[in-house]
């Protein structure tokens, strides 16, 4: 047996020869009351497959972990080992164990564990034994802080089942961050107090005139409290000054002749613009900051910034220093996309997003480096290898084809975070995001198959060694993808597989949309 886990740990020892850790019907895990919950969550994904009770019990009740047990140790005293999301793991027939300085490090140890077991374990349904996890003994913590992938729920709409179902895949990789694209031309998603018509007609529209929606409060924080249940931070992305037609359809007083425009359902980027000298404008951003900020107990509120081509260039960096000012006056850390690095008066720790191409295009490398220039950090996706609405191949039939795509799994993972801002120090890079645009993609079997598994490749190179190191290899990686196979049918994610074709009967916006390479790229 070997193991087949996705990001590669940072130390793993499978010991082939050695009996198996197995679980059977008398199996117990062993957990303090500030483990317990993550314990029942394990629980709760091993039940239905073994039908066995696996009752979660405190040790301090004296129970003892025995050969069939799962024991879980909280243990603050190993940070300085694990870090605040590291976990030891140890499986053999002597038992297994998680350790971890947090319940987020054992979270993660869950996830390996997982990793370990047969792809049935997987099933909702009750399978036959035996359900051996290989013997391995590993010691594992993430590279980078920031492990993000982005979801656009404003060019399609994709409700609260969508996306707590994206939340249980995207953990699987140890993904930490959850983008919410949640504003663009075509819809407004997100409940706004005191401006109904943002929800009403902003609302109302998506690409290709598909039905829109959004999510109410209530909505919105059970996805969060769902996120965070699964240490998964939300960051809400309000995309201005740009991109803003679903906000100028609601308000006629946000457009400069009173006028409020027509809802937009194409796939154009550039067109639309916030009046930046308008108090309008201002009072408006006031009350959506406030009530996103309101609505988020994370820390951050991205403010977009992209693409703003009909803002006047010499307003564009004086909006995003009020905007990036009123996002902190609200408590949050703003993050925009790097053009706003065209201003040098960003809100002090601004965040900036980097979406040019592993060889910076234009004067992207400068703009991202502005932001380190003033105090901040970045956030690393660059588009031709880390966005995966991008086609894989010539046959792909949703997704788009700029980015230098087409992508295939093998450029998703090989590129090396360190090496494309060469004058930014590494500890200013936060980490690396994963967004899936979504002009072209209608349906959860749509995300699935252009998430994955590409975001498998860029979630190792977010969590595990540099390149560089004997860790990073593509062979060794497709292998381990190979087997991950079984476990995405199990898990009935219908992710891409090389040379095979597109499952029929997808809903799927038909492909062919394209733009030309790079040509937004600032
Ligand atoms: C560019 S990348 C965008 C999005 C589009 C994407 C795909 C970025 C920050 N903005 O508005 O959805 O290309 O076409």
């Amino acid at each position: 047996m070997r193991a087949s886990i996705i990001p590669t740990p940072t130390e793993l020892q499978v010991n082939a020869s050695a009996a198996p850790f197995v679980l059977s019907v008398s199996s117990r895990i062993l957990a303090t009351d500030a483990a317990a919950s993550v314990a029942g969550h394990l629980a709760g994904i091993l039940r239905p497959s073994t039908g066995y009770p696996l009752p979660v019990l405190s040790p301090l009740d004296g129970h003892v972990a025995g050969p069939a047990d799962i024991a879980f140790h909280l243990d603050l005293t190993d940070e300085l080992e694990l870090g605040a999301e590291g976990y030891r793991l140890e499986t053999s027939a002597a038992g297994a164990t998680i350790t971890a300085a947090t319940a987020a490090g054992l979270f993660y140890g869950i996830q390996s564990l997982r990793h370990l077991f047969p792809a049935d374990i997987e099933k909702r349904s009750v399978q036959s034994a035996p359900w051996q996890a290989t013997a391995a003994s590993i010691i594992d913590r993430p590279r980078f802080a920031w492990r993000g992938a982005m979801l656009d729920v404003a060019r399609n709409f994709f409700d609260v089942p969508a996306v707590t179902r994206f939340i249980d895949e995207i953990v699987l990789f140890k993904i930490n961050v959850l983008h919410l694209h949640l504003t663009d031309d075509q819809g407004w998603r997100v409940s706004i107090a005191g401006r109904p018509e943002l929800t009403g007609i902003g609302a109302a529209s998506a690409v290709g005139g598909g039905p829109g929606g959004y999510y109410t409060e209530e909505d919105y924080a059970r996805i969060v409290a769902y996120a965070s249940e699964r240490f998964v931070t939300v960051v809400p992305e309000i995309d201005v000054p740009g991109h803003t037609n679903a906000a100028l359809s609601a308000y006629p007083e946000l457009n400069a002749d009173g006028t409020a425009r027509e809802p937009y359902t194409g796939i154009d980027v550039g067109f639309s613009s916030l009046d930046v000298d308008a108090d309008a404008t201002w009072q408006f951003l006031d009350d959506v900051f406030r009530s996103v900020a309101a609505q988020t107990p994370g820390p951050y509120l991205h403010i977009g910034g992209d693409e703003s081509h009909s803002t006047p260039p010499d307003q564009y960096p004086v909006f995003l220093a009020r905007a990036t000012a009123l996002v902190a006056a609200h408590g949050k850390v703003p993050i925009a996309w790097h053009e706003a690095g065209r201003s040098s008066d960003l809100a002090p720790g601004t965040i900036g997003q980097y979406w040019s191409y592993v060889t910076p295009q234009n004067n992207a490398a400068e703009l991202a480096a502005s932001f380190v220039d003033q105090g901040g950090s970045l956030i690393l996706s660059p588009a031709d290898v880390a966005y995966l609405d991008i086609t894989y191949d010539e046959t792909t039939p949703i997704g788009q084809a700029w980015a230098g795509g087409p992508t295939s799994v093998r450029a998703a993972y090989e590129w090396e975070p360190a090496d494309i801002l060469p004058g930014v120090a590494d500890e200013r890079i936060l980490g690396v995001e994963a967004p899936l645009w979504t002009e072209t993609v209608a349906s959860a079997a749509d995300i699935d198959y252009l998430v994955f598994p590409r975001l498998a490749a860029v979630a190792e190179i977010a969590w595990s060694a540099p390149a560089g190191t004997p860790a990073r290899n593509w062979a060794e990686f497709s292998d381990r993808l190979e087997a991950w196979y079984p476990r995405f049918l199990e898990l009935g994610i219908g992710a891409f597989r090389e040379g095979e074709p597109y499952p029929a009967g997808r809903s799927g916006v038909s492909g062919g949309v394209s733009r030309v390479p790079g040509s937004d790229l600032a």
